[in-house]
């Protein structure tokens, strides 16, 4: 039942919004997938569609092991072993620990949680693309919830958008929330890039898709107004048990 949440006590706020967001995309056809932390350059970047050059793969910005094995910075390495192991069609939510050489400030911290998703068959539009992404936001926000897209970059995406759903805690009217804007940005998506359904071995030609990633924490904190990001990580009872 839409606005409905199941009992989830005894798991780690972020463990909880996680298992939510999951069983929401199970409903609407994914399958929960998760894989390796540490992964080669060609799964985290190259066939990704990163260029060679980009700052991403500086060992300022990942943590690398030795060699061109490096701590996943995304969970789209997932996404990858799954393109090269099944044929489409694919529908995947995957959920996992990423790592980035980010200073631990209110809103950064070197190790969190990620969600991304991804479908690829013949025939996936722009309109699959956003109405799944709506629905989603609607069963998890509520029913009445709107959602917009903003054009956005990336290089795994084309064209690629930002999806914001109106302020959860003002209801759209603007506050300090959301910087009196009424919207709050949730997720980075778009279309599949033809690049990577080559990478990939799968004809660009026949097969589409939509992808997008969104981080548990940041959707954590904006349901439940928590300022600081730290707190999911310092262990302290008293803010966890809040939750539980
Ligand atoms: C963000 C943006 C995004 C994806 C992740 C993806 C993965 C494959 C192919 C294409 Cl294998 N795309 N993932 C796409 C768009 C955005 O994440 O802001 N994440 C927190």
């Amino acid at each position: 039942m839409p606005g409905r949440r199941q009992w989830r006590g005894g798991l780690h706020l972020v463990t909880q919004v996680v298992d939510e967001i999951c069983d929401i995309f199970r409903e609407l056809g994914f399958t929960r997938v998760t894989g390796p932390e540490a992964e080669t350059e060609r799964y985290n970047f190259y066939a990704l569609n990163f260029p060679k050059d980009h700052p991403a793969l500086d060992a300022q910005d990942s943590f690398y092991l030795g060699g061109d094995v490096v701590l996943r910075t995304h969970t789209s390495p997932v996404q990858i072993h799954t393109l090269e192991t099944y044929p489409p069609p694919i529908r995947i939510v995957v959920p996992g620990r990423c790592y980035r050489r980010d200073p631990f400030d209110a809103s950064h911290s070197p190790v969190f949680e990620q969600i991304e998703g991804f479908a690829v068959d013949a025939g996936i539009s722009f309109v699959d693309f956003k109405a799944t992404l709506a629905a989603w936001a609607r069963r998890f926000f509520s029913p009445q919830t709107k959602v917009r897209f903003r054009p956005s970059y990336f290089p795994f995406t084309e064209p690629s958008a930002e999806m914001d759903v109106q302020c959860q805690i003002c209801g759209g009217s603007g506050c300090a929330a959301c910087k009196q804007t009424g919207w709050m940005e949730i997720l980075g998506s778009g279309m599949v890039h033809p690049a990577v359904l080559e990478n990939c071995k799968v004809d660009s030609e026949k097969y589409t898709g939509f992808a997008w990633g969104m981080g548990p924490e940041r959707i954590a904190m904006l349901r439940h107004g928590i300022p600081d990001i730290r707190l999911f990580f310092d262990s302290d009872v008293r803010f966890l048990e809040q939750f539980s």
